[in-house]
Parts: C-alpha cells; structure tokens; sequence
C-alpha cells in the first residue's frame, strides 16, 4: 500500500448549512460566506468549493463586467486566506427556468438559459483560476416517465457538454451521478452512465467524474467499487465523501457515521488508485445535524477529515500479507474476521 499521499481537504459554503429542511426553517441564524470561508480556514482544509452564485451571488442579475470583478475579488480574497477554488458548479435547480430540468428540459429556451448559464459559471471558475466544472445534474431526470424523453435527453445532455467544452479549450467537467432527489428517476445515476455520457462528447478526455458515497448508496452500489471503476478510467477528478443510512432522503452524514467498513474500504479504494497524486482534493460533502448547536457549527467537518484519517492509518496498516493467504485459502469467513478486528483495534 503506498503511503505516500499527503491528502489535501476542501468543503463548500452549503456544509455549513443552517439547518433547513423540508420541514422547516433554518435552527441556526444565517451566515455570511466570510464567515464560511473564516471557519474554512480556522480548521486548515485547503481549498472550497463553489456553485456559480456562491462565488457570484445573483449571477443572472449580473453583466459580464460586474461577473468579472466580482469573481476576481473573490479570487483575491481566498488567496490572502490561503485557500484555492477546486470547483465550480453550475446550481441550475434553483431557477423557474429550470422547473423541468435545465439541459433536458422540454422547453427550448430553458434549455438555452442552462447551457448560457453554465458558460457564465466556466468564466466564473475561469476568474477564479480553476478548471474544474462539477455537473451535478439535479433535475435531468423525470418525475412521470412519459413526462419526458430520455433518448432525446442524451443528446441534449451531449450537447449542453459539448458547448461548454467549446467555450474553454482548457477546462474539465466532472459529472455527478445521483440516482434520485430532487427527481424521482435520474437520466445520470451511476459512474458508469457518467463516463459512457463523456464518451459521446466532443471531447471525452475533458469529461470525467466526480463520486460521492451517499449517491453510490442511494443507487445501490458500493461506493469503493464506483471508485474503483472510475479509477481504472483515470476518470476520478473530484470526490464527495460523506454517508448514508439505507435508502432514504440523501442525508449527507458525517464520513463513516453510519458504516464505517464501508467508508474504510472507500479508503483503501483510494489509497491503492494514488487518489490525490494528481493534485485531487477530498472534499466532504456533509450537512450538520438539524439539531446542531452554534457552537458545534463545524463539528462534521472536523469529525469526517478525522475519521478519513484514522481510516488512512487502517488502510496503511492493514495486514496485507495475512489477508492474501486467506484469500488464497478462499478462507473468507477467516478474512471477514480480520477486517472487523483490524477496524476495531486491540
Ligand atoms: C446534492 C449534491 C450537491 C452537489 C453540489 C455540487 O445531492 O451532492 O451537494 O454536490 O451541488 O454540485
Ligand atoms: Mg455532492
């Protein structure tokens, strides 16, 4: 197992959520993204990520002119903090225009305000100086299948992709697969939609992907064999960790909350493909508990980089040699039993 990778950290302002849900309004009151990027860099993560209107608030209501001096003063102020953007995505969930999906939408010019409004976010993260857009395509999918349809939605999707990778000949776009939520059936689900999606693109070595372990989950995958798959690809350029318990709501927990052998082996998943060699971030993609306290603001923050490190350790300790003669033995139960007590310690 190499043990080489000093492992470089990243959240977004939206992981120091207020506490809103469905169900009700904020428990926490309303922060600044001074304030976010302040706790960002109290607790010694590396980079933030960003939607186009966290970095450019009211991005629509905005000229090129005023995007461009807003996003390089953002750019200025995150490298007196010390901390770099490692993506920017386009949050194209929120808009009226996007009511029925934005690149898929059945509706020509929603779908033409998507894609203007994702070439505005690649000269965001141009301003930024970052080249990396994260798709995580929220609302292309349907909620009645008749509603829509999927064949002509792939080609809209390619084509959406294939302006944006027109627009800049040195940015990259990793997709997000997520199976369900906001949408009942997703067009994207899985790594595997994600990177044959790329395939058809203009350019499918600037196409790649981004996982996140709940997703994996909701879809019914383990997540280390996604990051497997997408590895064996050299198509793994951004990471959401975080958990998930079962198939329910995507609830964003802690990294390891609710399973822990399958948040270690999503560790060693990445140890052995070298993940962060390349210069990839790991970034947590989790929410506080609803009932968190102010003070406790950046507890899951703090607790899931923990566990990911401790997690780095069992990976980089784990007994090797001894699993492999019972691999060899097909002794699997014997195996099953190793890893439980590796993880568990003396
Ligand atoms: C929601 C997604 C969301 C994205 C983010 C970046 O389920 O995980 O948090 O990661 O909007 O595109
Ligand atoms: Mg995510």
């Amino acid at each position: 197992m190499p043990k080489d990778i000093t492992y470089k950290f990243c959240f977004g302002p939206w992981n120091l959520s207020e506490g809103q849900d469905p169900y009700g309004p904020p428990t926490r009151p309303v922060q600044t993204f001074d304030w976010k990027l302040g706790q960002l860099k109290r607790l010694g993560f590396d980079a933030m990520m960003f939607h186009d209107d966290d970095a450019v608030p009211d991005v629509d209501g905005k000229s090129d002119a005023q995007l461009a001096r807003e996003s390089k003063e953002l750019r200025k102020k995150l490298k007196d903090a010390g901390v770099v953007a490692e993506i920017v995505a386009p949050r194209l969930w929120f808009d009226p225009r996007t009511i029925d999906g934005g690149y898929t939408s059945n509706d020509p010019k929603c779908r033409q305000f998507a894609i203007r409004r994702s070439l505005r976010c690649i000269d965001i993260a141009n301003h930024l100086g970052c080249n990396l857009i994260v798709l995580w395509l929220a609302r292309e999918g349907s909620y009645i299948r008749e509603s829509k349809n999927a064949r002509r939605s792939m080609d809209y999707l390619v084509a959406a992709i294939d302006k944006m990778l027109a627009h800049d000949k040195r940015i990259r776009i990793a997709i997000e697969p997520k199976p369900n939520e906001p949408m009942d059936v997703a067009y994207v689900p899985t790594i595997g939609h994600a990177l044959a999606l790329a395939s058809l693109t203009r350019d499918p070595k600037r196409v790649g992907c981004l996982i996140e372990s709940a997703h994996a989950l909701l879809a019914g995958l383990d997540p280390a064999d996604e990051i497997d798959f997408a590895c064996s690809f050299g198509k793994l350029w951004s990471l959401h960790l975080n958990d998930q318990n079962g198939l329910k709501f995507d609830q964003d927990k802690p990294f390891g909350s609710a399973n822990l052998r399958v948040a270690f082996n999503q560790v060693l998943a990445l140890e052995r493909n070298r993940y962060g060699a390349r210069g990839e971030y790991v970034a947590f993609d989790v929410h506080p508990f609803r009932t968190t306290k102010v003070e406790h603001w950046t507890a899951h923050l703090e607790n899931s980089r923990r566990t990911f490190l401790k997690l780095v350790e069992k990976a980089r300790t784990y007994p090797e040699a001894q699993a492999n003669k019972l691999i060899a033995d097909r002794n699997y139960a014997a195996l099953d039993q190793l890893v439980l007590e590796h993880l568990m310690g003396r």
